[in-house]
């Protein structure tokens, strides 16, 4: 009698525990439930996109650096030290939507030195400049300088100082 009890006992919680289970969810719920997880989907989603945009970036910024340090390597080093003066220089002489400029001055106090600035500025896919050239012509245009310094600026930059050797 005790073991017929306990028998109809378990029944009972198992038929409650199905129950319960087999419920589903109501119509609120469920919508709930997709709310959650359609903006928690739209959020990993915008950050792979940032993260592929940043990284995208990053890369481009490299390049762009290594090709101010090619024109260094090329161009400045080997020049006459008395004829180097500043330029510009435009496809296809650089990679395409992209303007180099190389920016050079007189030491203020020490006749023998030149300081060079290699200024790299060029169009991203999503058609943003990075850099103060905005029609990337090489030459700094008016409304360019937004940080007043008188010359192109960008990200993509080399400085270096050139000693003459003859
Ligand atoms: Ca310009
Ligand atoms: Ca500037």
């Amino acid at each position: 009698m005790k073991g017929e009890g306990q028998a109809q006992v378990i029944h009972l919680y198992k038929s409650s525990r199905r129950r319960i289970f087999f419920a589903g969810l109501t119509l609120v719920e469920l919508t709930i439930a997709i709310a959650i997880f359609v903006i928690a989907a739209c959020g990993i989603v915008s950050l792979f996109i940032s993260c592929a945009t940043f990284t995208d970036s990053a890369g481009n910024i490299t390049r762009m650096t290594n090709v101010a340090r090619q024109e260094l390597e090329d161009n400045v080093r080997s020049a006459n030290f008395a004829t180097l003066n500043t330029y510009s220089q435009l496809p296809p002489n650089v990679p395409p939507r992209t303007s180099l400029a190389c920016y050079v001055q007189n030491h203020p106090t020490v006749n023998d030195i030149k300081q060079v600035i290699i200024v790299v500025c060029y169009e991203e896919k999503s058609n943003r400049v990075l850099g103060e050239d905005q029609n990337l012509n090489g030459v700094l245009d008016g409304g360019e300088d937004s940080d007043g310094n008188g010359r192109l600026s960008s990200l993509c930059e080399v400085a270096t100082y050139i000693a003459r050797t003859e």
